[in-house]
Formats: structure tokens, sequence, C-alpha cells
């Protein structure tokens, strides 16, 4: 109910690439309302992270994923809205199945729409999600990098 005690929640996001560019919308929810964050949600009960991960960009984009692998994971509290919340976030990557593809707005109530942005300072939209803001500013690239020879 209502009543018992906030637990830290588990957030699955994806890094959805395309050439030079990751896919953002702008959310539109009570939590980081009108900032620009990734695909994903809440990992559902028995889900892999790779699960949930195409299965949140399928609901939000209408698009396959593929070569989907896991990244990084951050902790995020958030304590400015009227209920103080905490995540543990486990950012993946992933490539469109069909390249040519362009992203639907399948949740309007959630998302203003989706656009394709250059991972790099100029090229983002701001402002970015708290937690994506952070990965930012430490520097953090979501590209493979090219082989050492
Ligand atoms: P669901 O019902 O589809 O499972 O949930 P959702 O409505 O899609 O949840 P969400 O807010 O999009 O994502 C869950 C949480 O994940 C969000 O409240 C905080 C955390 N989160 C981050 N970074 C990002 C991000 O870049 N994008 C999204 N969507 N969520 C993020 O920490
Ligand atoms: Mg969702
Ligand atoms: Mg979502």
């Amino acid at each position: 109910g209502g009543r018992d005690p906030p637990v830290p929640r588990v957030a699955v996001v994806v890094f959805l690439l395309k050439g030079n560019t990751v896919l953002l919308g702008r959310r539109r929810n009570s939590h980081g309302d009108s900032t620009y964050a990734l695909p994903g949600g809440h990992l559902e009960f028995g889900e892999s992270f790779e699960e949930c991960a195409g299965r949140e960009v399928e609901e939000e984009t209408g698009m396959k994923i593929e070569g989907t692998e896991l990244l990084t994971v951050t902790n995020n509290v958030f304590r400015d809205g009227e209920k103080p919340l905490h995540y543990v976030t486990v950012f993946m990557r992933a490539r469109p199945e069909d390249e040519g593809e362009e992203p639907r707005n399948m949740e309007p109530g959630k998302c203003d729409g989706w656009g394709w942005y250059e991972w790099k300072e100029e090229g983002l939209p701001t402002p970015l999600f708290g937690p994506l803001e952070r990965m930012v500013a430490s520097g953090f690239n979501p590209f493979p990098t090219q082989p050492q020879q």
C-alpha cells in the first residue's frame, strides 16, 4: 500500500546507436518532466536485462533492436519529487534491427517524441535527464571503441 517504505527499483535503459547518434525523447512524467532521456523502463519479474531492453524499446518506439549489450550500472536517488525515488539503472547499448526504420512515438502521454542526436556536448539537447546528464559529465562514451592495434 501507499504507506509501505520506499524501496529501490531496477530500471533498464538503452543507448540505441545509429551512426554517431543516440535516440533520445523528451519525457512527460511527474519525474524528470521535459528532460531528454533514453528509452527504457522497469525490469519485470523474471526478465533478463536484454529482454527488458528489447521490450521497452519496442513498447516506446515500435523498433526492434539487436546486438544488445550491457554497458554500466548507476545508482540514482531522486529526492526532488513529492516522494523520493531510487533507481538502480542498468545502461545497455543496441542497434536498430532495421537501420532504415524511424522510431514512432508509441506512448505520447509519456514522451513528446523521439530524435537522433550526436553524442557530443554541442549535439545533445538540453536539459538532459539527471542520470544521463551525470554520465555525459563523467565523459562516458556509449559507442564501441575500435580494437587497439
Ligand atoms: P514502464 O511502466 O514502461 O516499466 O516504465 P516507464 O514509464 O517506461 O519508466 P521510465 O520512467 O521511462 O524509466 C524508469 C526509470 O528509469 C526512471 O524513472 C528513472 C530511470 N532512468 C534513469 N535514466 C533513464 C533514462 O535515460 N531514460 C529512462 N526512460 N529512464 C531512466 O535513471
Ligand atoms: Mg516503458
Ligand atoms: Mg520509459
